[in-house]
């Protein structure tokens, strides 16, 4: 199946600027390249423009957060070109920007996806779960607001001028890596039930464990799964051209290995890589970072080794 390489410069609902320029850094570092190097044909789908004309409401926006008509206009966009990469047959690859373009990207896949009777799953590879809405929000950034987005949240949901998708299931939402979340971010994902492997349960279970929970419930004859990885869930040591570092990331083998087994799972069936600000990055290090995490998952190994899936077909 071809990947269908999608970037979006885009970078206003993150608080530093800077991240519209990571598809170019991506491309820069040879992303494409090492797609096609490792056997996989590449389908450069291009950067987006958002294109205005889409907007099917004259309602004020403003309210749902920072920069919200133009989030609202790229989200459109994004969710256009996913749906259209889908449609081809594409495995979808979107390289941000900052992390609300996965509000376009995976609603666009929850869409497809309910077309032919299956359902999404979303594992969020994050420091932060993301999970803030319009109220709740301490920042009014819209990239901390995505994935209660995708779950169905009913203000965040005029982003859409009326285009509608099927909202993730709470169940169907697993966050690995997180260290940076807000007070009632905190309480909603408790109350949802989203599964949250934060950073000490990384300590305490190791990687490993952790992947193996989350794929373990995909049933890939029911379920799309889509990974949302957003860099600054990487240790800023090792990662620091993103726009909001947390300390006490995930190291080196530990990101990688979260790819390593996805890949070997067989059942990731799109993927976006969010949050690389070239800005504050240092000689191209986070990029190319970036550009080697995807190899990973795509099927880069250190060495050969047969595949040893985790998740149903290993309990099978
Ligand atoms: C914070 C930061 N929770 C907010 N979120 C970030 O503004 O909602 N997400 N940086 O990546
Ligand atoms: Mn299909
Ligand atoms: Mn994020
Ligand atoms: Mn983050």
């Amino acid at each position: 199946q071809a990947v269908g390489l999608i970037g979006v410069p885009f970078g206003l609902a993150a608080s530093v600027p800077g991240t519209c320029l990571g598809p170019a850094a991506a491309r820069i570092v040879g992303l494409a390249e090492a797609l096609s190097g490792l056997g996989h044909e590449v389908v450069d789908r291009g950067d987006l423009a958002p294109v205005r004309s889409h907007s099917r409401t004259s309602r004020d926006i403003s309210r749902l957060g920072n920069h919200a008509e133009a989030v609202s206009h790229w989200v459109e966009a994004i969710h256009d070109e996913t749906l259209a990469a889908l449609t081809e047959g594409q495995r979808p690859l979107i390289i941000g920007g900052d992390h609300s373009v996965s509000m376009g990207s995976v609603s666009a896949v929850a869409r497809h996806a309910a077309r032919d009777g299956k359902r999404v799953a979303v594992l969020w590879i994050d420091a932060h779960p993301d999970f803030n809405t319009p109220q709740s929000s301490p920042s009014g950034n819209m990239h901390g607001m995505s994935l209660a987005f995708l779950a169905g949240d009913e203000d965040l949901a005029e982003i859409m001028r009326g285009r509608a998708f099927p909202a993730i299931l709470p169940t169907d939402i697993s966050v690995i890596g997180a260290r940076s979340i807000d007070q009632e971010e905190q309480e909603a994902i408790a109350a949802a039930g989203v599964r949250c492997h934060d950073m000490r349960a990384v300590d305490e279970h190791g990687i490993r464990y952790l992947v193996e929970d989350v794929l373990g419930s995909i049933d890939p004859t029911t379920t799309h799964l889509h990974v949302s990885f957003d860099l600054d869930v990487v240790d800023p040591a090792l990662a620091p051209g993103v726009g909001t570092p947390v300390p006490g990331g995930l190291n080196y083998r530990e990101a990688h290995y979260i790819m390593e087994l996805l890949h070997d799972s067989g059942l990731v069936g799109s993927l976006d890589v969010v949050e690389l600000n070239p800005m504050r990055d240092i000689q191209g290090q986070t990029a190319s970072l970036m550009v080697d995490l995807v190899g990973s998952l795509f099927g880069k190994a250190i060495t050969l080794r047969s595949r040893q899936p985790v998740g149903l077909s290993r309990a099978a």
